[in-house]
């Protein structure tokens, strides 16, 4: 017989996964400066990924060991960076978006290196955005990320889509005494050839061409170093190995 009147069993409750909880931190302080959060297509075109942004079918970066390809010649996008040429197509200046979403590429995994892992992409267009105004905006997201003390550093780089092109660092203070520089990301100026070639595909697509003359600045961060740093996972592998050893640490803290 059952007896209804018997208290029901706890249901097990999940977690949000690491990886998505930084996500949530990251696009909460974006949300809040106004920027708009999407994602794009995981497979993606060679224009799109490479041709678009100014990486010439010369460039290392498009060795061939570090894209998967697909057979019909499409690829899995090593970045999130096409998102900046699909929205720019889809949308005129100004804007502020924040894309978040998984990326691939073709190379041995270790301890920080997996085939599969995620990026956060930025990008600001408008009349007379600044190297400035990148830098405050990358300050901004250290403080939310980890207090008012947060410090910044900046030094040059070089991505074909920006110029000038930057990696940045977060000083990472935490109470344990593990201060350290953290190397979070690339950043940069857009390049005028990657709003040429937006206006290119607009023109083709009998839109109008808007972004020749316009400035703007982007960013990539990958939020698994942050997740690593935060909740003292040592191997990137554990994130995406579905023991629930790890995952069940998460579970019910939302
Ligand atoms: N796409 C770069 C990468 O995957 C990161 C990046 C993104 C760098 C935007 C600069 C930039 O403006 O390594």
């Amino acid at each position: 017989a059952i007896d209804v009147t018997l208290p029901g069993l706890p249901l097990p409750s999940g977690g949000l996964h690491p990886i998505n909880r930084v996500y949530d931190d990251l696009t909460g302080i974006y949300e809040r400066l106004g920027y708009t959060v999407v994602e794009g297509p995981e497979v993606e075109d060679e224009h799109h990924n490479f041709e678009a942004l100014n990486v010439p079918w010369y460039h290392p970066a498009r060795d061939l060991q570090d894209t998967f390809w697909l057979e019909d010649g499409r690829l899995l996008r090593t970045h999130t960076s096409p998102m900046q040429i699909r929205y720019m197509t889809e949308h005129e200046p100004d804007l502020k978006i924040v894309v978040r979403g998984k990326v691939y590429r073709y190379e041995a995994t270790d301890a920080t290196h997996e085939s599969m892992f995620h990026q956060l992409e930025g990008l600001v267009v408008g009349d007379h955005i600044s190297m400035a105004d990148l830098k405050g905006t990358i300050a901004e997201m250290a403080r939310g990320l980890y207090g008012p003390g947060a410090k910044v550093r900046f030094q040059p780089s070089y991505y074909p889509f920006v110029e000038p092109g930057a990696d940045f660092a977060v000083y990472w203070d935490n109470p344990r005494g593990e201060s350290k520089w953290l190397e979070l990301g690339g950043c940069g100026m857009v390049h005028p050839s990657v709003f040429k070639a937006v206006d290119d595909l607009r023109e083709a697509q009998g839109k109008t061409r808007v972004y020749e003359g316009k400035t703007g600045f982007a960013f990539g961060l990958g939020p698994e170093r942050i997740a690593m740093l935060k909740y003292k996972i040592p191997d990137i592998r554990y994130f995406y190995a579905n023991d629930p050893r790890v995952i069940g640490q998460f579970r019910g803290e939302l």
